[in-house]
C-alpha cells in the first residue's frame, strides 16, 4: 500500500539548498543546446583585454571601450586602431584544457579569453534561458553580447547564469579564464596534480519554462527502505503548482502541491529492486508539472554504518576500490567525455573494483552517470588538500561553495555513497573547526550518504605502530587514512613489521597506499620504480592491512599514472606520478594483477 503526505519538517533541510545559487539539478534531461566545439582564444598574460593602462577594469566602466575583449569589437574603418581581432584569432576545442591542445600552452598558467558566436531561437517566446558550464578552471567571468553575466571561482563544479534578457538571434559569448594558483585558493598553490586550465567541461544553453523545476531530490529513506522521500523546488513565478512523480516500473504516481515553489514528499513503495554493484538497477523517474516533464534514471539504495560495518541495503560490504584522477593518459589532459569515463571506469571494473575514489576534486558528470550504470560505488571529494588557509573566511566560503555544489549536483546518484571533506590536512584547531563546519553543512544538505576525509597517521612510542588520532574522526562515518609505509617511509620489508591502531568503533578505510613504478622497467624487488618493487609492496601491504580488524575497504593510489609537475626524475618520471597500476601508455603493471587477484578473492568471500 502506498501512502503520501507532506513532511514539513524536512523543508528546513532544503532551505539551505534554496539559498544557494540556482544550479539546475541534472542537465542531461533538459531542453538544451550544446555550445561545445571550436571557440576562438586569445592568450592574455597581462590581462590587457580586461584593464586599461591605469589598471582600471573595463567591465566596471559605464561605456567600456572597444579595446575590452568582451565587447568583441571590430574597427569601424581602416583608420581605427584596435589591437585584437577575434575573427582572425586561433581556435581551441571546448571542452578541453588548453595545456594539452597546444605545445606553447603546455605549462601556461594565467589568463586566456575564449569567444564563440552562435545563433539562437527560443522554442517558446516566454521561456527562460540559462548558460551552463560544467567546469572552468579556475576563475572565470562570463560576458554575453558585451554585458557581464557573472563570475565564478572553483575549478571543478558546475555553474550557470540566466541570460533570458540578453540572448538574441545572433550572439557573442566571451569568457575570461584564469588558472593562476592562489595561496588562499581551494586547492592552494601546491598539489600533486597538474593545473590544467580552461573550459574543461561541457557548455550548454538550457531553456526552461517561466516556473521550472530547478531542483529535486528523490532518494530512499535511510531509515526505511520501503520509503522514497525528497523534495522538488521550482524557480520563477511563485504560483502553487501540482507536481507529479511517477516511477512507471513501480506503479508509482504521486501528485502533490508545491507551495511557495517547494514541495517535500515521502511515499511507501513495495518491491523495489535495490541498486547495488551486482545489480545496478536504475528506474525511470518522471517529474511533471503543468509546464514541463523531466525524466531521470535513479537507483534506490541505502548506505549506513553500524559499528565497524558499512551496510549497503542493510548488508555488510567491503569496498574494493581504486583512486582515480580525472585524466585521460593517452591525451595527457583532463578527462571530459563519455568515452574518457568509459576508459577509466572499465579499467576499474576489470581490476575487480566495486568502488572508486574520485580524487581530489569533483569529477565530471559522465563519470558519475557511468558509475551508476556499471555498478561502481563512488567517493566524491572537494579539493581541500594539504595546506589550505584554515583561518581565512574567504577560503572557507570557497570550500563550502564547492562542497555544496558537489552535493547539489549528485544528490540523486545511487552510486555516490561518500562525500569526502579533505585530503591529508595537518591537524590543528583551526583546521578541525573548518572541517567540522564543512561536515555539518554536508549533513544538513544530505542525510542519505556517508561522510569521510582522507586523514593521516602518526607514531608515538612504538616505531612500528601507526596511530590514527585525528579529532575529525569523531565527525565522520568512515575513518579513512592514507599511509605510505614502504614508499615514503622505508622499504617494503618495513610493512611486514607495521601495525595500525585505529581506536574508533567505525569502519576503517585505507584511502591511499602505493609505490611508483615505470611500466616496463624490471629489476629486483628492492629497486625503486621497478614493477617488481611496486608489486612486492602491494603484496606485503595487502597482507599487513588485513590485521586491521575494522578494515572495510581501500582505494590504493592509483589506477593510472597521472601528470604532476612535482615529479621531475628524468627517464623515470618525466613529469608523471608513476604510482599508477596502469602506465600512461595503457600498459598494466605487475601490481595491477596483485590487486586484481586480491579483489577476486575478496569478492568470493
Ligand atoms: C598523497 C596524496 C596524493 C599524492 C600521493 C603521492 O598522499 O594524497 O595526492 O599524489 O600521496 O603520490 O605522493
Amino acid at each position: 500500500m502506498k501512502k503520501y503526505f507532506l513532511i514539513l519538517a524536512s523543508l528546513s533541510l532544503t532551505n539551505e539548498i534554496l539559498a544557494q545559487s540556482l544550479q539546475i539539478t541534472t542537465v542531461d534531461n533538459r531542453v538544451s543546446t550544446s555550445l561545445n566545439g571550436e571557440w576562438k582564444y586569445l592568450i592574455d598574460p597581462y590581462e590587457n583585454g580586461f584593464y586599461n593602462y591605469r589598471l582600471q577594469p573595463f567591465d566596471e566602466m559605464d561605456n567600456p571601450p572597444k579595446s575590452a575583449y568582451f565587447t568583441d569589437s571590430k574597427p569601424a574603418d581602416k583608420t581605427e586602431l584596435l589591437e585584437y581581432d577575434w575573427d582572425t584569432s586561433p581556435s581551441i576545442s571546448v571542452p578541453g584544457d588548453w595545456n594539452h591542445q597546444f605545445e606553447n600552452l603546455e605549462w601556461y598558467e594565467g589568463t586566456i579569453w575564449y569567444r564563440k558566436k552562435f545563433s539562437y531561437q527560443k522554442s517558446e517566446a516566454s521561456n527562460r534561458v540559462f548558460i551552463h558550464f560544467g567546469a572552468i578552471n579556475y576563475h572565470s567571468k562570463i560576458y554575453l553580447n558585451g554585458e557581464k553575466v557573472g563570475e565564478h571561482t572553483g575549478g571543478f563544479t558546475p555553474f550557470q547564469f540566466e541570460v533570458t534578457d540578453l540572448i538574441q538571434d545572433e550572439n557573442s559569448i566571451v569568457v575570461f579564464v584564469n588558472n593562476n594558483r592562489k595561496p588562499e585558493g581551494v586547492p592552494t598553490v601546491n598539489t600533486d596534480w597538474y593545473n590544467y586550465g580552461g573550459i574543461t567541461r561541457d557548455v550548454m544553453l538550457i531553456e526552461t519554462p517561466q516556473q521550472y523545476v530547478s531542483d529535486y531530490m528523490i532518494q530512499l529513506n535511510p531509515e526505511n527502505p520501503n520509503e522514497i522521500k525528497g523534495y522538488i523546488h521550482t524557480d520563477g513565478f511563485n504560483r502553487d503548482l501540482t507536481a507529479t512523480i511517477s516511477i512507471p516500473e513501480l506503479s508509482v504516481s504521486e501528485s502533490f502541491t508545491l507551495e511557495e515553489r517547494v514541495g517535500a514528499f515521502n511515499f511507501t513503495v513495495n518491491n523495489i529492486e535495490y541498486w547495488s554493484p551486482e545489480n545496478p538497477k536504475l528506474y525511470e523517474v518522471i517529474i511533471e508539472t503543468e509546464h514541463e516533464r523531466i525524466t531521470d534514471q535513479i537507483g534506490f539504495r541505502t548506505i549506513t554504518t553500524k559499528g565497524a560495518d558499512i551496510l549497503l541495503n542493510g548488508e555488510s560490504i567491503f569496498l574494493r576500490g581504486i583512486s582515480i584522477h580525472e585524466e585521460n593518459p593517452y591525451r595527457e589532459g583532463r578527462a571530459r567525455s563519455e568515452a574518457d569515463a568509459e576508459l577509466l571506469l572499465r579499467w576499474a571494473k576489470d581490476l575487480g573494483c566495486n568502488f572508486v575514489r574520485l580524487a581530489h576534486y569533483p569529477h565530471n558528470r559522465h563519470m558519475i552517470r557511468l558509475a551508476n550504470e556499471l555498478g561502481l560505488l563512488v567517493w566524491e571529494e572537494v579539493p581541500v588538500y594539504w595546506t589550505i588557509h584554515w583561518e581565512n573566511p574567504e577560503t572557507y566560503a570557497n570550500a563550502e561553495h564547492q562542497l555544496k555544489a558537489m552535493i547539489h549536483r549528485h544528490k540523486n546518484s545511487a552510486a555516490t555513497i561518500i562525500w569526502s571533506l579533505a585530503n591529508e590536512t595537518p591537524v590543528s584547531e583551526a583546521r578541525t573547526e573548518f572541517l567540522v563546519k564543512l561536515a555539518n553543512t554536508a549533513r544538513s544538505l544530505d542525510d542519505t550518504r556517508l561522510l569521510s576525509a582522507a586523514m593521516e597517521v602518526h607514531l608515538e612510542d612504538d616505531p612500528n605502530e601507526y596511530i590514527v588520532g585525528d579529532p575529525l574522526a569523531d565527525y565522520v562515518d568512515l575513518v579513512s587514512f592514507n599511509q605510505y609505509v614502504g614508499w615514503y617511509n622505508g622499504a617494503p620489508e618495513k610493512v611486514v613489521r607495521s601495525k595500525w591502531k585505529v581506536p574508533y568503533n567505525k569502519p576503517v578505510f585505507i584511502s591511499e597506499f602505493g609505490a611508483g613504478a615505470k611500466a616496463g622497467f624490471h629489476a629486483d624487488t628492492l629497486t625503486r620504480f621497478s614493477e617488481e618493487y611496486q608489486a612486492d609492496l602491494y603484496t606485503k601491504t595487502l597482507d599487513a592491512l588485513s590485521q586491521i580488524e575494522n578494515l572495510r575497504g581501500m582505494s590504493p593510489w592509483i589506477l593510472v599514472d597521472f601528470k604532476s609537475p612535482r615529479r621531475q626524475l628524468s627517464v623515470i618520471q618525466d613529469g608523471w606520478n608513476r604510482k599508477g597500476l596502469i602506465g600512461n601508455n595503457g600498459e598494466k603493471k605487475m601490481a595491477y594483477f596483485v590487486l586484481q587477484s586480491y579483489y577476486h578473492q575478496k569478492a568470493s568471500e
